[in-house]
């Protein structure tokens, strides 16, 4: 399953890294892609994602997902 979400907040490499790694972290996902220009994020995932728990991940990053 492809989850596709923007986040916002995001200035460097270091943001992506920290972005991809907590949203790496929910459960059944295969791989994430964020994009530092345009706040792109997309999750590939062996189960359906809430929108909140992804929100929940891309927070604790300390980003917001829009
Ligand atoms: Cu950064």
């Amino acid at each position: 399953m492809i989850f596709e979400g923007t986040v916002e907040g995001m200035t460097c490499q270091h943001c992506v890294a920290s972005v991809t790694e907590e949203v790496s972290e929910l459960a059944g996902v295969n791989a994430v892609t964020v994009d530092l220009d345009t706040g792109s994020l997309v999750v590939d995932s062996a189960v359906p994602l809430a929108r909140e728990d992804v929100a929940a991940a891309v927070a604790e990053a300390g980003y917001r997902l829009r």
